[in-house]
């Protein structure tokens, strides 16, 4: 597969516990697949601590740490890789602004919620920390690599 290739960008995308809740993986799927990016790999799992710990490492030092980790934990979270021109810049738009009251109408958090803390979703905020969380939370052998049927319609 040729990685410079910007088609071949990839992002990680997770629907997190409220999201699964409330029954919203099929619109937020739907989202991604009508902009025309491509769903190479995807999984309902309960995320065990530690790989929740590892994923917000950053934010450790944030006094909202120990509750956003155990948010995430509370129940199964839909964790996806999606692939396509621009799809970790363009996929954080689909999402909206991390703060759902910042968030523009039309994107899953101006959709869907109101509070930080239950934002419903997460997407690679770059190129390099989407490699990461892809490597995180997915197995090599679970990104399937395929071609859609006819791309010229997509690109
Ligand atoms: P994003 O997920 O949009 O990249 P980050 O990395 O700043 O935003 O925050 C990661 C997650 O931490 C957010 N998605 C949100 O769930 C949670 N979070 C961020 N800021 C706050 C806050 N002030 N209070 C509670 N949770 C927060």
């Amino acid at each position: 597969k040729n990685m410079t290739d910007p088609k071949a960008e990839r992002t990680f995308i997770a629907i997190k516990p409220d999201g699964v809740q409330r029954g919203l993986i099929g619109d937020i799927i739907k989202r991604f697949e009508q902009k025309g990016y491509k769903l190479v790999a995807g999984k309902l799992m309960w995320a065990p601590k530690e790989l929740l710990m590892n994923h917000y490492k950053d934010l450790a030092d944030k006094p909202f740490y120990n509750g956003l980790v155990a948010y995430m934990a509370s129940g199964p979270v839909f964790a996806m890789v999606w692939e396509g021109k621009a799809v970790v810049a363009t996929g954080r738009k689909i999402l909206g602004a991390t703060n759902p009251l910042d968030s523009a109408p039309g994107t899953i958090r101006g959709d869907y919620c109101i509070d930080v803390g239950r934002n419903i979703c997460h997407g690679s905020d770059a190129v390099e920390t989407a490699q990461r969380e892809i490597a995180l939370w997915f197995k090599d052998d679970e990104l399937n690599d395929y071609e859609f049927a006819d791309k010229k319609w997509i690109y």
